[in-house]
């Protein structure tokens, strides 16, 4: 069937079933559609591609998945995300600065899709968002926070080996002497609000829409904390 004679609950199906069958040239087309005729970028990626990657997911873990089909429906996602996020960005511009964020997948991990995804949301809401992108180590983390004069830094992980990692970017903050300036917020699937209570992270955050509540709480927090100038 052609994408564009498609209902709604139909193109989000279809975009699902891009990210499945790994499909970058379907993903970007119906992405660039979705937009074309009006539909939000968010509810494209919300309802549409993310549950896809969520199927690849589980797929692989049942072993009814390999390596080389995730990594070609995560190629499928990054060509949609291409088309969507331009627009999502323009929304950002449209809003004053809402604050500063330097955001990375740490040490060991190459897992990227949901901090892009972190990021983007982030911009379109305002946030001047630095991406450094994967297998980040702590210290880089502090020194980009250091450079940039960051209010937040996210960490995503998404392997339960990385996820110590996520302690390894507090504790580098610590020691260059940045902890009480720089909120922490983690993220990825295997990570827990238990577990960012563990490490002493400032905040969790299940998907990127909540991110972008947690930002916003942190900097208040940060407004609250910070002492009167009379
Ligand atoms: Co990867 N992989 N993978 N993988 N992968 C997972 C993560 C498994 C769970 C799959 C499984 O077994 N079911 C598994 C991890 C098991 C574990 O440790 N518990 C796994 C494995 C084992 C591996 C390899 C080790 C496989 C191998 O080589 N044998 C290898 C690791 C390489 C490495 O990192 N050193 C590997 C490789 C890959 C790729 C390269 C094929 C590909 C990544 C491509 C890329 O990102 N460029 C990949 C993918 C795509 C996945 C799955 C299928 C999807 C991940 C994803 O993009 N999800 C994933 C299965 C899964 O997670 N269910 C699988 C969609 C996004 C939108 O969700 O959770 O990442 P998200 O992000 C959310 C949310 O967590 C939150 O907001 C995001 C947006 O809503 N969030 C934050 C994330 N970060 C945040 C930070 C914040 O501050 C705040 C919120």
């Amino acid at each position: 069937m052609e994408p564009e004679i498609l209902m709604s609950t139909d193109v989000f199906s279809a975009m699902r079933q891009s990210i499945i069958d790994g499909a970058p040239d379907t993903a970007s087309s119906l992405a660039q559609q979705a937009i074309a005729a009006g539909t939000a970028p968010l509810e494209a990626i919300d309802k549409g591609y993310v549950p896809g990657m969520q199927d690849v997911g589980e797929q692989f873990a049942r072993g009814q998945m390999f390596l080389p089909d995730m990594m070609a429906s995560a190629e499928a996602m990054r060509s949609a995300m291409s088309i969507l996020d331009p627009a999502l960005r323009k929304l950002g511009a449209e809003r004053p600065m809402a604050g500063t964020v330097v955001l990375g997948t740490t040490k060991g991990d190459i897992h990227e899709i949901g901090k892009i995804l972190v990021g983007t949301l982030l911009t379109a809401h305002g946030f001047l968002v630095h991406d450094l992108g994967v297998d980040v180590a702590g210290e880089k983390f502090a020194a980009k926070a250091r450079e940039l004069n960051a209010d937040i830094i996210g960490v995503s992980a998404l392997l339960t080996t990385t996820m110590r990692n996520q302690k390894a970017v507090i504790d580098a903050l610590e020691q260059s002497g940045l902890r009480s300036q720089v909120k922490v917020m983690v993220g990825g699937a295997p990570v827990t609000r238990r577990w960012a209570d563990e490490i002493g992270a400032d905040g969790y955050a299940p998907n990127a829409m909540s991110a972008v509540a947690l930002a916003r709480e942190l900097m208040q927090q940060k407004q609250e904390a910070m002492p009167l100038h009379i």
